[in-house]
């Protein structure tokens, strides 16, 4: 499955300068290069430890789930390594259930450096916050915050001050922040997922009833969130 360059499989999809769309979209004469797209990361599977095989599950069960409600929008799942486990089994589990791979797709890349360093426009992105909203803490959360730069910081507070396991709250980024200059990101969708790492705040301590239904939640959450902003 190793790619060219960072493209996955089925970004190779990705229309080149020029290049007609392959399946005609409600865009009409807008290639799908330019569709409002979703770049999210898997929410609460590294530093959360949440088990990745129930978590690819429930990634594309929701991915199924509102992926054709979005109109011509496109869902994309990143992640830092082409050796990520969650991303093959998320795209064999997607493949199985012909999810189409115009409107979703995995992507290997920093999600900060999308449109720099991938050639990838995504409008809006996900982070894997922490209920505090805070910046820092590694993985996603920590290089989102310092890729977004003091704006995005104000920005996230103007609309919470916290946020619980399973939900998700839109920011909109100020064209001042760097995310917004260079990468063209317009929002940023925090997400607070479950929990099962004993180190870290409201542990689930492995009960994935819970912790399954939460991670449901939480996607639910962004895909709403994503598709209050397409409309
Ligand atoms: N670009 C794309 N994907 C990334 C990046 C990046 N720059 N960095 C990490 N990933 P994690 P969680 C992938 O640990 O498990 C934070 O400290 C990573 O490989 O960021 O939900 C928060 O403050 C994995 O697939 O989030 C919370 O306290 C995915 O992003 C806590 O960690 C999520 O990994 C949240 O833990």
């Amino acid at each position: 499955l190793e790619g060219t360059g960072s493209l996955s499989e089925n970004a190779g999809r990705e229309l080149k300068e020029g290049e007609e769309p392959v399946v005609g979209s409600a865009g009409g004469d807008v290639s799908l290069k330019d569709a409002p797209t979703l770049a999210f990361p898997s929410i609460s599977t590294a530093d959360f430890q949440f088990d990745l095989e129930k978590a690819s599950d429930i990634i594309v069960e929701k991915v199924a789930k509102f992926v054709n409600k979005l109109g011509n929008a496109r869902l994309v799942l990143v992640d830092l390594s082409h050796k990520s486990k969650i991303l093959s089994l998320v795209r064999t589990k997607a493949s199985e259930k012909n999810i189409d791979s115009n409107k979703f797709f995995t992507f290997v890349g920093d999600i900060t450096r999308l449109h720099s360093e991938g050639g990838l426009h995504c409008n809006v992105i996900a982070n894997a916050a922490n209920w505090r909203l805070k910046p820092g803490g590694g993985g996603v959360n920590a290089a989102i915050f310092s890729a977004g730069g003091q704006a995005l910081e104000v920005a996230t507070k103007e609309q919470a001050k916290s946020l619980l396991p399973g939900n998700a709250v839109v920011v909109p980024l100020p064209s001042t922040s760097p995310l917004f200059c260079r990468e063209g990101v317009t929002h940023v969708i925090h997400v607070v997922g479950p929990n099962m790492n004993p180190q870290r705040p409201n542990c689930l301590n492995n009960d994935y009833i819970k912790g399954c239904k939460v991670l449901q939640e939480a996607y639910t959450s962004l895909f709403e969130g994503f598709s209050s902003i397409v409309r």
